[in-house]
């Protein structure tokens, strides 16, 4: 399978990250792209490319002018509060929740960090821009090569995208890789485009960007949110609203769920996807399913995954896969190029 790959995304490396009272090392590390990247390579799995250059209109077509505005300059509005920033991580502290405003943009930076923010466990560094940046580009590029004939592209790239939404950051995310794929499939022409979103936390982001649209259907497989992360979105009774209603589909699974369980659920998404009729499948690839996750609790082995690439194949869909959550560090490369290869395996 062609990959194409986010050569900058080491350059977004957090530190540290809020839990439960105290900051503890972030679980979402460089080292992560660094393993796909390296089981690519050992098993041959295809030619390895870089992103071309997009500038930022793609990425307007998903999210907000003001919060992209807010993101470009937030590293230097950081370390002008206090030169010592620059060895710290941008963390916030205030958000705005029900009762306060959101229309007004507070010349505070704090301020603002809240306002554009969801939780207080997504360090924002020196590099986090430019990664996720490039990471929108390849997630790009990999929709164009797959416009332009290829059965399949992953997008390899780092910090991940589901949990970041029009104007938010949160999860780990800061720009909706998989959503600003879909949205470029539907602006090159494709009709109907399906995201089939298969981390193990729900993608809250991207479900939020396309709730009221007809042309994107979204559909999750995830951990029930009444009590996983990210909590307060991701429940089954959620099916898009307006224009959207009966294009967004959630199957929740309880924490500790296994294969077979999980495989059954995967099976009736792909049927509500093939009853959609979609010109193009994007896929959300999170491998924090996997049984040896730190921060999750489903338990599928390695080589699941390989089913799982089966079956997405059996869709028959060009297929745009974006690499999402999986912490399982040393796994987290065999899993998921298992999940590629199991599809080019059946594709051929
Ligand atoms: N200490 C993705 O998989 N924090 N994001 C959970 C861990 C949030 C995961 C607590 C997990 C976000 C892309
Ligand atoms: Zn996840």
């Amino acid at each position: 399978m062609l990959t194409i790959y986010n050569a900058r995304h080491s350059v977004h490396h957090g530190k540290v990250e809020m839990f439960r009272g105290e900051l503890v090392p972030c679980f979402e590390v460089p080292a992560r792209a660094d393993y796909v990247l390296r089981e690519l390579q050992e098993r041959n799995l295809g030619s390895i490319e870089l992103p071309d250059a997009f500038d930022d209109a793609a990425m307007a077509r998903v999210h907000a002018p003001r919060y992209l505005d807010f993101l470009a300059h937030a590293w230097s509005e950081w370390v002008a509060l206090d030169p010592g920033n620059a060895e710290r991580d941008a963390l916030p502290s205030y958000w705005p929740i029900r009762t306060f405003r959101s229309d007004v943009l507070p010349a505070s930076f704090p301020a603002r960090m809240g306002l554009f923010s969801y939780d207080a466990g997504t360090p924002l560094t020196s590099g986090t821009w430019d990664a996720a940046r490039a990471g929108a580009c390849c997630a790009l590029t990999a929709a164009a090569r797959v416009l332009q004939g290829q059965r399949a592209a992953f997008a390899l790239t780092r910090p991940p995208g589901h949990h970041a939404g029009a104007d938010f950051f949160g999860g780990y995310c800061f720009l909706n890789n998989a959503a600003i794929a879909a949205q470029s499939l539907r602006d090159a022409g494709v009709k109907r485009v399906a995201v089939l979103d298969i981390d193990y936390h729900h993608g809250n982001g991207t479900q939020a960007i396309f709730y009221e649209r007809a042309d994107v259907q979204f559909t999750s497989i995830h951990g029930d949110p009444h009590t996983e992360y990210p909590y307060y979105l991701g429940y089954a009774d959620e099916r898009g609203a307006g224009a959207g209603r009966g294009f967004n589909r959630n199957l929740p699974l309880a924490r500790g769920t296994g294969f077979s369980t999980w495989r059954e659920a995967l099976k009736d998404a792909l049927s509500g996807i093939a009853n959609y009729k979609p010109g193009a499948l994007v896929v959300s690839l999170g491998l924090d399913t996997f049984e040896g996750d730190p921060i999750a609790g489903f338990t599928l082995a390695t080589n699941d995954y390989l089913r799982i690439g089966e079956d997405l194949a059996r869709a028959g869909l060009p297929t745009v896969f974006v690499f999402e959550g999986g912490y399982a560090v040393a796994e987290v490369g065999v899993n998921a190029v298992n999940v590629l290869d199991g599809f080019m395996q059946y594709a051929g």
